[in-house]
Parts: structure tokens; sequence; C-alpha cells
């Protein structure tokens, strides 16, 4: 029987140089694995087959210190490998963590010139992105927060993030790029507090930018986890937004340091519900897996990681077809969903007309409080399906 989880580009899956090409350096420990070139990162994700792109933070390709000479030799090499294996580059985005002038922050940084000198940075990492065709910029602030809430006044820190996406957004508007931007957020790690915790600040906050409509979030599914919080429900607030512009997918255990697990391997029916929301959503962008293999990986290892991470979403997508198809989950879905179209009618729109109805109205509570509701029922099946019985 031919292999149905085998990925094509048309997937969209995606990996950054950063992912595949984690050498397994841990706060306690050394690399486990031989650095490589962007070019080889390259080589490797043509050897794992059928990724569609691949992504960059603008020191994964060129080094924070290499010379001209040294950055058009790595572009050269770069490009030779996209061509070699057919790979595009979909999203590019800024280091403003690594490096120690990034101690306290970039946007938000209490110096007026690192804030400058990131904003610089970040234009010239947009030129960079651009030049191999990126689409997407994500801005994750992984410095962008504090230790001691004395440190910085936070309205003050809002205010210079908003400052510096809205002059970055005229930046790309000016420089005709037609780039999306997509805000990441993460509640902690490397800061003790970071700003903008979660999915739901980042879709608040865009509202008050100048150029809202080219912003968008990037959700990762750790990063939403790492706050205790569903990751689904932040993903469905970005749909509904308009505002799901790109994705992060990896997974984490609740309540641990920043895991970066291999899509669906901490938490699968999770990871079910958000593949089957993204798929009836019929989400059209860039699948990421920004997630890295086990420290105990060899390269043969990380390669079954990335391979891992694209066939468990194309079986859960999959499974979330059989979901939809299967008798049990129908029924019990038309039993649990209670149509009324003419009390929808009365509710969907406010007239004088419709409040007096419904303030006319009686309604049983007792009758009301004892319909079914089997959840359990479901929930079964769903594991059922899930599990393969
Ligand atoms: C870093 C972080 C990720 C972000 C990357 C983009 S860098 O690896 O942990 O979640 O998406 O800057
Ligand atoms: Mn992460
Ligand atoms: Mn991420």
């Amino acid at each position: 029987m031919p292999d149905r989880y085998v990925p094509t580009p048309k997937d969209k899956f995606t990996f950054g140089l950063w992912t595949v090409g984690n050498t397994g350096r841990d706060p306690f420990g050394l690399p486990t694995r031989p650095s490589l070139s962007p070019a080889q990162i390259v080589d490797l994700l043509g050897e794992v087959g059928g990724v569609c792109a691949v992504n960059f933070h603008d020191n994964d390709l060129i080094p924070i210190d290499a010379t001209e000479a040294e950055a058009s030799q790595i572009k050269s090499d770069f490009t030779k490998a996209l061509k070699r294996t057919k790979l595009r580059v979909a999203m590019a985005t800024t280091n403003l963590f690594s490096d120690p002038a990034f101690r306290d922050g970039a946007f938000t940084s209490n110096d007026a010139e690192v804030r400058a000198y990131a904003l610089q940075k970040t234009m010239r990492a947009m030129d960079l992105g651009a030049e191999f065709g990126a689409q997407v910029y994500v801005f994750w602030g992984g410095r962008e927060g504090i230790e001691t809430d004395g440190a910085k006044d936070p309205v003050e820190a809002e205010g210079r993030f908003r400052q510096a996406i809205d002059f970055l957004c005229a930046y790309s508007i000016d420089r005709g790029y037609d780039y999306k931007f997509a805000l990441e957020a993460k509640p902690n790690e490397p800061r003790a507090h970071i700003f903008f915790p979660t999915t739901g600040h980042y879709l608040a906050f865009i509202s008050t930018l100048k150029h809202g409509e080219m912003v968008g979030v990037n959700p990762e599914v750790a990063h939403e986890h790492m706050a205790g919080l569903n990751f689904s429900h932040a993903v469905a607030q970005a749909l509904g937004a308009g505002k799901l512009f790109h994705i992060d997918l990896n997974d984490q255990e609740f309540g641990r340091f920043d895991q970066d697990f291999r899509f669906g391997s901490a938490n699968p029916k999770a990871a079910f519900f958000l593949v089957k929301l993204l798929e009836d959503a019929k989400y059209q962008g860039f699948k990421h897996f920004d997630a890295h293999a086990y420290r105990t990986s060899d390269r043969a290892d990380v390669i079954e990681f990335a391979r891992g991470c694209m066939r468990t979403y194309l079986i859960l997508k999959e499974k979330a077809r059989k979901w939809s198809e299967d008798a049990t989950i129908k029924a019990l879905l038309k039993q649990i969903n209670r149509a009324g179209k003419d009390l929808d009618a009365l509710s969907a729109k406010y007239s004088r007309a419709h409040a007096e109805t419904l303030l006319a109205m009686r309604f049983d509570r007792n009758a009301l409080a004892e319909r079914p509701l089997p959840y359990e029922r479901l929930d079964q099946r769903t594991m059922e399906i899930l599990m393969g019985v």
C-alpha cells in the first residue's frame, strides 16, 4: 500500500535554518551536533524531502561579524543549495536577542542607541529577506521584557514597540517589499517577563498600529502552552480576525521550560484539534515547524525528527477527515447543536422589535438544563478515532 503521509511542497511545510540546524546546546551543556552552514542545512532539508521552504534570521544566514566578502560567499552558496533542492525562502526575521547589545531588549531597550541599532538591523534583515523572496516577516521579541518591573515603564515600553513596528511597516511599504508582518508572542524565557505574552495581547496591539492591515500574528504552540493556554483557541481568535499570517508548530509539556519538541509529540490530542481547525478553516499560509530534535539525536535522527513533524501533521489531517465523516460523531454533533433559525435571526441584529420579542419570551430554565450533552461519548469516540480503534 502506498504511504499516504508523504509531504509535498503543496503542503507548505517549512523549517527555519535554526530548527534542523540546532546543535543541541542548552543552558547546561555544550553542542552535541556539529554546526552546519546554511547551504548544508538546506541540503539536509532536501534529504528530508517534501519541504516547501526554509526560513532564517539575518544571523542564521550571515554571522553578525561577517565581512562583505564572507557574506557574498555565503549567499552564493545558499542560493546554489536552494536551486539544488528546489527549496525557496518563505519567512525571514531578525535576531534581536543573541547579541549582548540586546541584553535589555531591542525596540523596548532603555537605550536610544540600542533602539536605533535594532531598527537598522531589522531594516537590513528585511532587505536580506526580500532578496531571497521572503513573503512573511516575523517579529519575536525574545528580549523585550524585564526581570524587575522597576526597569521599564510598561506603558512606555509598549509605546516604543508600537513606534518601531509603525516605522518598519512604513519602511516595507516605502521599499515596495509587500511583506506581511507576523508578531510572535511568548510569556517568558529568556526574560522573566516578556512583553505581549500571548497571541491575544498581540491581536489587541495590532488594532493600535498605523498599518495594522499588514500586521498579523505568528502563534507558536509551545509559547501558548507555556502560558498554560489552549493553543487552538488562540489560533481561532487569530483566524476570526483575519490575522493568522504564519504559524509555528511544535510541542511542549505544560509547565516546563521552552522545549520546542517535534510537532504532536507531547499533546497529540491538542495537535489533532489544531490540525482540524487549520484544515477546516482552509488556512493557506506557511506551516513552520519551529522545533528541534532531542539533544541526543545525531544527523540521521534529525532527519527523522523533521519527517516526523510533517508526517504527524498529515496523519492528523486524515484523522480530522475521519472524525468529520464518522457516523457516531455526526450524530452526536447533531444532537449537541440545537439549531433555532428564528431565534438566531432575532439575535443576529439589534432592532427594537427584536429586543421587545426577546424581552417578552418565556424560557423554561429547567427544561434547558435537562437537555443531554453527551460530551463524554463525544470525547471517547474522538479518542478511539485518534487511537485507531
Ligand atoms: C527562537 C524562538 C522562536 C522564534 C524564532 C524567531 S527564534 O528560536 O524560540 O520561537 O520563532 O525569531
Ligand atoms: Mn519556542
Ligand atoms: Mn517560534
